[in-house]
């Protein structure tokens, strides 16, 4: 349908015939639409949409659509308002993307109900401009070609607010995070890291070494030359490892200084030469200010820094690393008192049933300010359990990707809680790659990891 509306519009405007369009050829010059059923079952479909602003500059946009089946129904909706009359939908921007440049896109998303037959939709509007004779399906090759995500980007660096590869630009690196390995261990196998690497096309794996719970402090020895394996795992599938070091409870991660200071000394003088190896230094500070935070930070990053100069370093923030948003405060604390160090990045957390528009808005926000990764997420509640949400885990991976903000979903383990990917049981198989094993929140990651990367190549 789309190439053959951008073959309808290349002929009218080779024969001249634009005139006979009236309005709507003057339209395709203002707006883009990319609109994809993501999935469909009995009754119901999600689809996305991506739509470009080919026009002036706006502050403010509405898009609307036909629904051609009257039986077709729009149920939820993220990254816009969205309302339904008659067989007219309507999608108004909110606060993180009412504004498009000329050129700049936003996605937005919808799960609809039918009880008929599901056509897509027709008459896309953009504040009244139709959308129709420019939408064009074809998705840009893969500049990266059959190299791993490390082969491509080689050592990564922060440059600005972003990630960069080596050719210095911009890059978001997708995947999944362990469960705690003191814990769950027999789920990190040639098998299971191949699937990842080979069926999710994961960029990278977040090793989460817990500090207390029988973790880390237990046998740090013994948890040291665990994590190294699981770097060396990931990087001979050209992976990146981000080496997590999970404090959770206590959570003033000065606590843990000096487990800080003697696992860091070792692991970064291990895999100094690597280049897929990112560090964070702790998982989830809470009940303690920004500036005990950036205390510790100063300390353990020198340390770090000292036997692995260049390697990007994550530092944790304030209420469970939601840049303060949890304990009441924001991203400004940090803004305004940032951590005396280069090439770092702050991490925020989110759990997409329990945090959703008040937390996307602080995202947005801080993005232009500081350079964000979100190194652990889930699709449920914050106790990593509870319903999957569908909608608000779109909401948040769509602004992710606008913003090219790299996420380690937790967690790749079948864990008996409904974070975990997979089923409970697939660790003790050796099948991780049929789709029987995902869960539906796996399910929902696998799809949107497995996507292609496209990483700048020049
Ligand atoms: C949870 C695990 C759960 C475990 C619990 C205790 O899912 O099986 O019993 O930790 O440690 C976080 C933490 C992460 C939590 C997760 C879900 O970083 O350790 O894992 N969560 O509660 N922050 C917000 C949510």
């Amino acid at each position: 349908m789309k190439r053959f509306l951008a073959l309808l519009a290349a002929c009218a405007t080779i024969l001249g015939l634009t005139a006979l369009f009236g309005p709507q050829a003057v339209a395709a010059t203002g707006c883009k639409v990319d609109y994809t059923v993501t999935s469909q079952w009995q009754g119901g479909f999600q689809a996305g949409i991506k739509i470009t602003n080919l026009g002036e500059p706006v502050s403010g946009w509405t898009l609307s659509f036909a629904l051609p089946d009257t039986g077709q129904k729009v149920v939820q909706g993220w990254n816009a308002t969205w309302s339904q009359s008659g067989s007219t939908a309507k999608a108004v921007g909110v606060d993180w993307n009412r504004t498009l440049a000329t050129g700049a896109a936003a996605d937005v998303g919808l799960v609809g109900s039918f009880t008929g037959a599901n056509p897509k939709p027709t008459a896309f509007t953009l504040n009244g401009v139709s959308c129709t004779g420019s939408v064009d399906e074809t998705s840009p090759p893969d500049p990266g070609g059959n190299g791993t995500p490390v082969d491509v980007n080689g050592q990564v660096h922060v440059c600005g607010v972003h990630l960069c590869n080596q050719y210095d630009r911009p890059v978001q690196l997708r995947g999944m995070s362990t469960h705690g390995i003191q814990w769950f261990s027999q789920c990190y196998n040639n098998a299971s890291m191949d699937a990842l690497a080979n069926d999710w096309k994961s960029d990278l794996l977040r090793v989460a070494m817990y500090v207390q719970e029988d973790g880390y402090e237990t046998d740090p020895a013994g948890f040291t030359t665990r994590v190294n394996g699981l770097v060396d795992m990931a990087e001979a599938r050209g992976m990146y490892a981000l080496i997590d070091f999970h404090t959770l409870t206590p959570g003033d991660p000065n606590y843990n200084l000096d487990r800080a200071k003697t696992f860091f000394a070792s692991v970064a003088a291990r895999n100094a030469d690597k280049k897929n190896v990112i560090y964070e230094i702790a998982n989830e500070p809470n009940g303690v200010s920004w500036s005990a935070i950036k205390n510790y930070a100063e300390q353990v990053i020198p340390v770090i820094r000292a036997a692995d100069p260049d390697a990007v370093v994550i530092v944790g923030t304030r209420g469970w690393s939601s840049l303060g948003v949890s304990d009441g405060s924001n991203e400004s604390e940090i803004v305004s008192n940032p951590v005396n160090a280069a090439n770092i990045m702050y991490a925020f957390h989110f759990y997409a049933a329990s945090h959703k528009d008040s937390y996307r808005s602080t995202v947005s926000r801080a993005a232009s300010q500081l350079p964000l990764f979100v190194t652990e997420f889930g699709t449920v509640s914050a106790t990593g359990g509870g319903a999957m949400d569908r909608a608000s885990t779109t909401a948040w991976l769509d602004l992710l990707d606008q913003l090219k903000i790299g996420y380690a979903n937790w967690t790749y383990s079948d864990a008996p809680e409904s974070s975990a990917a997979l089923q409970p049981g697939t660790c003790d198989g050796s099948d991780y790659s049929s789709s029987g094993v995902l869960t539906e929140s796996g399910t929902l990651l696998k799809n949107r990891i497995s996507t292609p990367d496209n990483f700048p190549t020049s």
